[in-house]
């Protein structure tokens, strides 16, 4: 029975998915995560992170990532479902952007780790920076602009690399990394994305890094998938060495080292190239083709469509796993916003859904929900911005919150795609809440589907093990093969607009668009 391991580290937690993918069957056997917070109290997160001094800095500990994959592939090796001897191939995701800081010690410690020891305390020499930058970091204002400036503006970056400067991208990250700290960045020998260093810790070598994840970096020239010399010249001296190789999605970046193999009787089955959340989830959400919007809503909220050319107005531009090209938006006010909802008016998920259901479009009282900074549309000063109603109306808030961030997907969503959505998929953790789907229906007027596995981006991964798996064996599939069996969208879960809302939301969307652009640089009213 051919197995393929998909792997996915987000912000919050590692998840592992197997599938088992035969002529017959096409199934997932083993679904288990951990979560920061609660499994390794030890490197002491909260959502997964770490925050500086100032509230726009947030890392988190590679060694806490290593030390989670260390996990997962016990849990793996010890469970009963499944015979590991049957693995075939593994794929992987991470969160985007975040950088891992290695001397030149890593390549020997990783040929020679002890397979009787724990990874993460075999590491700690080999980082020339303790903490990693990550995705919800916004302390690289000035970096941006001096990279912007130094490649002809920010439309002059965004046609090169598929994104205006962004704080949270890679390069700006490595440009602060190099003027706060010259001496560490001196000493630095490589820098790997999180997807590529959690591959190359099981290849036991430098992996490759994948064109999906390379164009999150302001870095890569998105029209040939190499790393741009103007790019790398704009962020840092002698930045391409450090860098690792840009390969496709599909190649195998490598095979499971000895320490994997002895530790838990693993076989010396291919690493497929790693990639990042966002690009494996279109892969486990079937976004194949244009036409189909999935929009995730996990700690960040994303909505990303697949298109042969990029789309003309699309905040960015990714590569797909399958070559296309990946348009996206994020929001960094996703779930942790939802969660601070839950915990400030005492409420559990049920309570959510029937203060929504309960009045919607929340009698024309709206809110723009930027509890922290904002991504989408950039926002500097947090604070929720309430209008008409106040901090102790718990039913405004709640409908003023979760109908914000539906509104504001569906307006910048609205670039993401030349052609009509016909369909959205619902990923991630709060597309189990039927209340929020229905909202998300109202407010687009289409169709939502949820699908059967919740992490998309690890079914994503395991979907690329097989892809990989296949086309090294001389066998390739297509991706509509690849994908299909998981990412039909289940009937069950269809969640339609119900009319007589669609045209209450219609014209609240506009409203919020004009507030959104009117207080967007305003500090927070109340
Ligand atoms: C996308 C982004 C986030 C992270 C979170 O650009 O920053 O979605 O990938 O995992």
């Amino acid at each position: 029975m051919p197995l393929y391991l998909g792997l996915d580290c987000s912000t919050q937690g590692l998840t592992a998915i197997v599938i088992e993918v035969n002529r017959d069957v096409r199934r997932v056997v083993f679904n288990s995560s951990l979560n920061f917070d609660r499994d390794f109290p030890e490197y002491g997160t909260t959502g997964g992170v770490r925050r500086g001094v100032d509230a726009n800095e947030v890392f988190a500990s590679p060694l806490m990532w290593a030390d989670a994959l260390d996990r997962m592939m016990a849990r793996l090796a010890r469970g009963a479902e499944i015979d590991i001897t049957d693995i075939r191939a593994i794929a992987g995701s991470a969160q985007q952007h975040g950088t891992v800081y290695l001397n030149h010690h890593a390549p020997a410690a990783w040929r020679s780790l002890d397979p009787m020891a724990a990874l993460a305390p075999q590491l700690s020499h080999t980082l020339s920076r303790e903490l990693s930058p990550v995705w919800m970091d916004a302390t690289t204002t000035t970096q941006c602009r001096e990279i912007e400036e130094a490649l002809g503006g920010a439309e002059a970056t965004a046609a090169l690399t598929g994104s205006p400067a962004c704080e949270r991208f890679t390069g700006p990250q490595i440009r602060k990394f190099f003027q706060d700290q010259p001496a560490a960045y001196a000493h630095t020998a490589s820098i790997h994305l999180v997807s590529s260093y959690l591959a190359s810790l099981l290849a036991g070598a430098h992996a490759s890094i994948d064109p999906g994840d390379a164009s999150g970096t302001n870095l890569m020239n998105l029209r040939d998938n190499t790393w741009s010399q103007a790019a790398l010249e704009a962020t840092a001296p002698s930045l391409g060495t450090r860098l690792p190789v840009i390969r496709d999605s599909w190649e195998i970046a490598g095979r499971l080292s000895p320490y994997w193999q002895k530790r838990y009787s693993l076989p010396a089955t291919a690493i497929v190239s790693w990639t990042g959340d966002n690009p494996s989830s279109l892969i486990g959400t079937g976004i194949i083709r244009d036409g189909l919007l999935a929009v995730s809503l996990g700690t960040s909220d994303t909505a990303f469509t697949c298109t042969v050319e990029p789309a003309a107005r699309s905040s960015h531009v990714f590569r797909s796993p399958t070559g296309d090209f990946m348009n996206l938006v994020c929001f960094r006010n996703g779930s942790l916003a939802r969660e601070w909802l839950r915990r400030e008016y005492r409420l559990d998920w049920n309570a959510v859904g029937a203060i929504l259901d309960r009045s919607p479009g929340n009698d024309g009282l709206m809110m723009l929900p930027w509890l922290e900074t904002e991504i989408t549309p950039r926002v500097t000063r947090a604070g929720l911005r309430r209008f008409g109603f106040d901090h102790d109306d718990a039913d405004a808030n709640v409908r003023g919150l979760i109908e914000g961030q539906m509104m504001a997907i569906a307006n910048h969503a609205a670039s993401l795609s030349g052609a009509t959505i016909d369909r959205i998929i619902a990923t991630g953790g709060a597309a189990v809440n039927h209340a929020i789907l229905q909202v998300m229906a109202n407010v687009f007027n289409v169709d939502v589907y949820r699908l059967d596995v919740e992490n998309s981006a690890a079914l994503g991964a395991a979907l690329r093990a097989y892809h990989a798996d296949r086309l090294a064996s001389g066998e390739p599939v297509s991706w509509h093969t690849v994908v299909s069996g998981f990412t039909e969208p289940n009937p069950g879960h269809r969640v339609s607009p119900n009319p007589k809302h669609v045209a209450t939301y219609a014209a609240l969307r506009k409203e919020y668009a004009m507030l959104e652009h009117l207080h967007q640089h305003r500090d927070p009213i109340c």
